[in-house]
């Protein structure tokens, strides 16, 4: 048995090659994706028209019980660590909630009050954050709302923000890789009062994929130590809900799937097998006006899609990740996965499945438009830096009032990939290198890729909920980027309260 603090892992480190030798290795065998020394780059479940070893049927995490209490839709859950057999034969070391591996689907419908009690039978502090929810800081799970081992720390808010597909993982200060690399993520699904005809039978036509990578030695008998890439840590093996080389058969003919980024690194561009349309519905934070047709769309870690998918009679296809640029060098590019063809779900039709039509138009709220006289703040992100800084949690950074909307420039000037999360809010993609957005990014988001030497202009509505003493976060959700404190704070404040009392003994933070 393995502990929760050491990988299950008997082996030595892999072995480290240069790039040169990599870009020499390369050239000689001349392929995308290619097995480099030692099964170093090897990479499972190559794509084929059919992928006839995908045959396990797709998990599908468990709705979470609630009861109510006072008003109030209560929740429970334990983290706790354990083995699990990811891979047949082979056990991983894992993190979960109320389980060993991934966490329960939290659901629960606009206006609702709702309260979450969180219990830590970890061996190491966690918490839990609500990723995309819009709600005061102090009930957000970040570094400063630590839940120590054997201790229970509870959440409470009232969901006030259109349906989404959001989810919850921890926020360690430093830890976050780990825990989440482990297992430790669930969803959290908003339901709203908006009548929609897209599927919503929750397992049936309405198919969360909780995408998270693992690494499995060359030759595939033993869980190993990832590789790091310039992003961070890299598996070579696609785990979906917990299933390895998952099944789907579909019984209806349109089917919804709410796609979640969980990896700690890896991007994953997704296409189906077929290259018919994935159809984009709904972005981090909610849906889009109309379907969007895509042939591929490229999610990175924390980033969530919400997909319609046709599933003619007699289908037989797969979703798969197929190479993608993120900017970077060839070579990092290439230890960051990007050259990687993946297959991610095997998707087959029952005989008895009935056909669905697919929506025009979908109903939602308005986004907010670019105006001008929004404030302006800069970001410049670096190697694992924003604004030339790391990590303080006795630092705030920004300071906003409460309410307002701002305009928000990040632009990467490093020469590795990062994406940018910024907690209590959605906020929209105005430009990408002073162009609109493309569709995939033309809806509410919270986190977004930036391409090194790339700019993105952000419109970002900030929440009531003031509170200057209590942080939020914002970040690369590369999580060894987080990790090494590629992250910083902003606290909202009332107009009518400037700043002025909060953490006086940190003067430096204000500029
Ligand atoms: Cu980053």
């Amino acid at each position: 048995m393995s502990t929760d603090l050491t990988p299950a892992t008997d082996g030595p480190a892999p072995i480290r090659i240069s790039r040169r030798t990599l870009l020499l290795g390369l050239g000689a065998i001349g392929v995308a994706g290619a097995v480099g020394a030692g099964g170093y780059w090897l990479t499972e479940g190559r794509s084929h028209e059919s992928s006839l070893s995908f045959t396990t049927p797709l998990r599908i995490p468990p709705l979470l019980e609630s009861e109510i209490v006072n008003g109030e839709r209560v929740f429970s859950l334990t983290a706790q660590a354990g083995d699990t057999q990811l891979v047949p034969g082979v056990r991983f070391s894992t993190m979960g909630f109320n389980g060993n591996y991934l966490g329960p689907t939290i659901r629960a419908a606009r206006g609702e009050h709702v309260r979450v009690h969180v219990t830590n039978n970890l061996t190491m502090a966690t918490t839990a954050h609500w990723h995309g929810m819009i709600l005061p800081a102090s009930q957000d799970g970040t570094p400063h709302q630590s839940i120590q081992p054997k201790s229970t720390w509870t959440a409470a808010w009232q969901i006030d923000q259109p349906a989404a597909t959001l989810w919850y993982h921890p926020h360690p200060h430093g830890q976050t890789e780990l825990q989440v690399g482990r297992g430790m993520a669930g969803l959290f699904l908003i339901d709203d009062d908006v009548t929609t005809n897209l599927p919503s039978d929750y397992g049936v036509d309405d198919i969360p994929l909780i995408i998270q990578d693992v690494t499995l030695r060359g030759g595939g008998t033993r869980p190993g130590p990832p590789t790091t890439a310039p992003i961070g840590r890299i598996g070579n093996t696609v785990i979906v809900n917990g299933t390895h080389q998952p099944h789907l058969r579909a019984r209806s003919g349109l089917v919804r799937f709410r796609v979640l980024n969980a990896s700690a690194a890896r991007c994953y561009n997704l296409e189906l097998s077929t290259k018919a349309p994935l159809r984009l519905i709904g972005t981090d934070g909610g849906l889009l006006p109309a379907p969007q047709p895509l042939t591929n769309l490229l999610l990175s870690p924390g980033e969530r899609a919400e997909i319609l998918i046709q599933v003619p009679k007699d289908a037989d296809f797969v979703l798969r990740s197929v190479p993608h640029d993120l900017g970077m060098s060839r070579g990092d590019n290439l230890t960051s996965g990007a050259d990687d063809t993946l297959d991610i779900l095997r998707i087959t039709r029952t005989s008895t499945g009935i056909d669905g039509v697919l929506p025009d138009t979908i109903p939602l709220t308005a986004h907010p438009r670019a105006t001008g006289g929004l404030a302006q703040r800069h970001f410049a992100l670096g190697d694992t830096t924003i604004n030339d800084k790391t990590m303080d949690m006795d630092r705030i950074d920004t300071v906003v009032v409460a309410g307002s909307t701002e305009n928000w420039t990040i632009t990467n000037t490093s020469t590795r990939a990062h994406n940018f999360h910024i907690h209590g809010t959605q906020f929209i993609v105005d430009t990408i290198n002073a162009e609109p957005a493309p569709s995939p990014n033309r809806g509410w988001k919270d986190t977004v890729l930036i391409a090194p030497q790339t700019t993105v202009e952000l419109i970002v509505p900030f929440s009531s909920f003031a509170d200057p003493t209590t942080p939020y976060m914002y970040h690369c959700h590369l999580l060894w980027h987080e990790d090494q404190g590629m992250m910083a704070q902003y606290v909202l404040t009332d107009e009518e309260h400037p700043r002025a009392s909060w953490l006086p003994e940190h003067d430096e933070a204000h500029h």
